[in-house]
């Protein structure tokens, strides 16, 4: 475990900063990053922090989220869809990593 927390995404401007950073990544291909929210019982979102999404910012893509079974999100990264949010399973298998996001992570400051 080398520690950490995915993204949680607030703003417009917060989603803009993380997506100038996915596209810079090399291993970021279509299905771009894991962001912080899930899809809990209720069938609502929430941030990993606990609370709802539910009148909050968010940036799905256009028909998403569309499955229950998508416990998980991303964003996309070098795709139609570039920055827009899905809802997604949460185990991926990476038989082809176009179509599994990676992990964001941040430095550990010195
Ligand atoms: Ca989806």
């Amino acid at each position: 475990m080398l520690g950490g927390d995915l993204a949680i995404i607030r703003s417009a401007a917060e989603n803009a900063f993380i997506f100038k950073l996915v596209i810079k990544q090399s291993t970021v291909q279509n299905w771009g990053v894991w962001l912080g929210f899930v899809r809990k019982a209720d069938n609502k979102f929430y941030r990993i922090d606990g609370t709802a999404m539910a009148n909050g910012y968010t940036a799905w893509g256009r028909g998403v989220p569309n499955n229950v079974g998508e416990k998980r999100g991303n964003m996309f990264g070098k795709a139609d869809w570039a920055g827009k949010w899905n809802d997604l399973f949460c185990s991926v298998v990476p038989d082809n990593l176009k179509y599994t996001p990676v992990i964001l992570c941040k430095k550990k400051a010195n």
